[in-house]
């Protein structure tokens, strides 16, 4: 990267599942190529990997892991595209990202007797985000959502929780957006977000993560 080179942001959508974090995630990448700003998406986890495949059977409940073993693969799955989140952000391109750390941790520390600052360990050094948004929706509308139920952590109880952990992460970078808004006005919404955040970034050194 060259001095006068500007980067992208790392921008991570974050919320239960259902909360409509893959659609709005594809669509914010099309309103900012549309706006001719590079934007890529990514997503956690990202199965295609052969650490991800371990992770896909696992959350298809083809294989059982223990509790601490996944979520240092969950770990591993972000540490192993670090390079690349590093790369294409001091190319320029900003990243959208489908689920990041705030995931791991909270997923994990729903669980019975699993500490939470454990849980923050691995994470610490990754790439930090210079925006997350955590599209909230009650867990009533969530359970209604087409699809909830096939895949392990889909259930009510554990969600709730899932749910509760989030609220640990509520600081500066880390807005909650109301996600039951109609798709379009979210996008907009969202998007308006993203391209202060990408202005405000584009001469600042990319941090390390510390949570
Ligand atoms: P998707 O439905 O978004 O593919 O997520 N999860 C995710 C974890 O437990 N730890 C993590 O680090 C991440 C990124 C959340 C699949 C499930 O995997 C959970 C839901």
């Amino acid at each position: 990267m060259t001095k006068t080179a500007m980067r992208g942001a790392l921008i991570v959508l974050e919320g239960c599942d259902r909360s409509g974090k893959t659609t709005q995630s594809s669509k914010l990448v099309e309103a900012l190529n549309n706006l001719k700003i590079p934007a890529k998406k990514i997503s956690f986890p990202d199965r295609s990997t052969p650490i991800g495949s371990i992770i896909n059977d696992y959350l298809s409940k083809k294989i059982d892991l223990p509790d601490k073993s996944v979520h240092l693969l969950f770990s591993a799955n972000r540490w192993e595209l670090e390079p690349e989140i590093r790369k294409q952000i001091e190319a320029g391109v900003t990243l959208i990202v489908d689920r990041y750390s705030y995931s791991g941790v909270v997923f994990t520390s729903a669980k019975q007797s699993i500490d939470f600052e454990w849980c923050c360990g691995p994470e610490n050094g990754l790439p930090k985000p210079d925006l997350v948004m955590f599209l909230k929706l009650p867990i009533s509308d969530i359970i209604k959502r087409s699809g909830f139920g096939d895949e392990r952590y889909e259930n009510i109880e554990f969600q709730n929780k899932v749910d509760k952990n989030y609220e640990k992460f509520k600081t500066d970078n880390f807005i909650e957006v109301d996600a039951a808004q109609d798709i379009s006005v979210l996008t907009k919404n969202l998007l308006e977000q993203v391209v202060k955040t990408i202005d405000s970034v584009k001469n600042q050194k990319l941090d390390k993560l510390v949570l």
